[in-house]
């Protein structure tokens, strides 16, 4: 899976054209799913944009409760209803200056399944955690308390980034050996929470400076089931570079 995450970036319009200016140019979904999350904003403008239906229109964030007196925030059950697919949970920008704890992303995980959507959930790590020999211990428990309650059903549906916050936006992405240590704790995780077989079969991405020119090396690696982008997946032209890592 190649994802993107525009963060708070783009218009109505430039989302708008950058959804036609893909079209015909991303390869076959049973090769390489592809997917953009975008501001809620755009996603109706970009959902009718997107006539071969190839690219899969994600939230980049949602709240937990489907409707009530919750001002300015975004209704889960409403973006299923406009044909979302998936939601990111989790980024570590959420949790940093919205104050998301564990406890809120594990109630918004439940409330994307409960709609019928997928989450991708995304698990940090800071460069002094992983100086200080406190990673594992931090991905364990971020991966598990998303996961909290969820069954088996929709836990082998889940997607789950590992987005070391050192990487994120700094231009310098983790090694692919870092990489594969991060998804592969993940992966791990979800084994000792379900079973080999479910923490096989999910698919765990990197996220943190990837570009063109550093996917190939990501993705090479046994646990890197895919990547999310975030300032690379802004241009078209580098989406497109992205999706087609392969050729
Ligand atoms: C990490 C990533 C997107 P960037 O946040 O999820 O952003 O690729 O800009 O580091």
């Amino acid at each position: 899976m190649i994802a993107g995450n525009w963060k708070m970036n783009k218009t109505v319009t430039e989302a708008r054209d950058f959804v036609t200016g893909v079209q015909g140019k991303l390869p076959a979904a049973d090769q390489v799913e592809t997917a953009i999350a975008a501001p809620a904003l755009f996603l109706q403008t970009m959902l009718e944009a997107n006539q071969d239906r190839v690219l899969r229109i994600g939230a980049e964030t949602c709240y937990y409760e489907d409707e009530g007196a919750y001002t300015g925030e975004i209704s889960p059950l409403a973006l299923h209803q406009m044909g979302i697919p998936y939601v990111i949970v989790g980024h570590s920008e959420r949790r940093r200056y919205f104050n998301e704890t564990d406890d809120v992303i594990n109630r918004k995980v439940q409330a994307v399944f409960r709609n019928g959507m997928t989450p991708i959930i995304c698990c940090d790590e800071t460069m002094g955690r992983r100086e200080s020999g406190d990673k594992i211990h931090w991905v364990v428990n971020q991966v598990s308390a998303a996961l909290k309650g969820i069954s088996e059903e929709n836990a082998a549906k889940v997607v789950i980034a590992y987005e070391p916050s050192w990487a994120i936006g700094s231009g310098t992405s983790a090694s692919s050996d870092q990489a594969e240590e991060g998804c592969y704790l993940i992966r791990q995780t979800i084994a000792d929470i379900y079973s080999d077989d479910l923490a096989n079969g999910v698919r765990v991405l990197y996220g943190g400076s990837v570009k063109p020119d550093n996917i190939a090396g990501l993705m090479a690696r046994n646990n890197v089931d895919g990547v999310l982008a975030g300032g690379s997946s802004l241009s078209e032209d580098s989406f497109i570079q992205l999706a087609n890592y392969q050729n």
